[in-house]
């Protein structure tokens, strides 16, 4: 694995942890973070012993936007030539499960980043927002879509237009966030829910991301057809026979494709 300035990386059985790493800017999302963790998500998508990965930040926020500092001197041609913020796309690319541990601030890009992980489990702390408005632009990372899926237009727009922060409470009453638990059991839950999700067979956490991903994308009868084909070809896999016989057999079963 590749060494990091703005992240950290640990790895632990099928479980990997990252850390955003820039607490002192309530780690504001810059160019760097975006190629670092596009980079390190590459990576765990290839390696065949990480199943699933948590996200977090440290500090006070998961994060708190795009790093305005970096993005206020740009110009038009600066952020359509580089594509500025593209490299997210990778992120959200990849194809294992990604918990977004939501320990604070989730705020512009920072809440679009978690929208962009599987789940997100928030601390009673978390608070999210889309406040780009107040800066004179608007989401830019994926909010405006995933934020209207994720709670329907009335919310979304609530959000987007008037740049309000909203609490872990009202987060989990209009579905945006998966769970919300006590601030100092965030980390040991998300840890639990991972460690669930790694005991089970890597073809059908990965087949089960994506035909979840693509229901939100397709019509219901392309989503269910893409679903059926995905469900029929995990029983080409060994670990269909071994859940289904030790299910029989009233054991555990041992997953071991990969
Ligand atoms: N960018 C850069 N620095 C930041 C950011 C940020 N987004 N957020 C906080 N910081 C820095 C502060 O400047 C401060 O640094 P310093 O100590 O050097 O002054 C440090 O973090 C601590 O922050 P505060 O002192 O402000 O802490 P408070 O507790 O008083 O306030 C808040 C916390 C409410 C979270 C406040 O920091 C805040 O409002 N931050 C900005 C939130 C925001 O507007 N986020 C949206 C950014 S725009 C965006 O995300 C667009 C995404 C799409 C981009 C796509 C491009 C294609």
């Amino acid at each position: 694995m590749s060494n990091f300035d703005t992240i950290t990386f640990e790895h632990n059985g099928r479980v990997a942890l990252v850390t955003l790493n820039r607490p002192e800017s309530l780690n504001a999302l810059n160019q760097q973070v975006m190629a670092e963790v596009a980079t390190l998500f590459a990576e765990i998508d290839r390696n065949p012993d990480i199943a699933v990965t948590v996200l977090t930040g440290e500090g006070r926020a998961f994060a708190a936007g795009a790093d305005i500092k970096e993005m206020q001197p740009q110009g038009f041609s600066d952020m359509y030539v580089e594509d500025y913020f593209a490299g997210w796309d990778r992120f959200a690319a990849c194809r294992k499960p990604v918990i977004a541990a939501v320990n604070g601030f989730a705020l512009g890009g920072g809440c679009e980043l978690a929208m962009m992980c599987d789940l997100i489990i928030a601390s009673e702390k978390a608070k999210f927002g889309q406040p780009e408005i107040k800066l004179g632009v608007t989401p830019g990372m994926g909010g405006s879509v995933r934020l209207t899926k994720a709670v329907g237009k009335a919310k979304a727009m609530d959000m987007v237009l008037t740049g309000r922060m909203i609490d872990a409470a009202e987060a989990d009453r209009i579905g945006l966030v998966s769970r919300v638990v006590p601030h100092d059991e965030l980390m040991s839950t998300v840890m639990e829910v991972a460690e669930t999700i790694g005991t089970y067979s890597l073809p059908s956490i990965m087949a089960a991301k994506e035909m979840v991903g693509r229901a939100l994308e397709l019509p219901t009868t392309e989503g269910v057809r893409f679903e059926r084909r995905l469900f029929q070809g995990l029983f080409g896999t060994k670990d269909q026979k071994e859940g289904m016989e030790a299910f029989t057999a009233k054991r555990d079963p041992k997953f071991t494709d990969r």
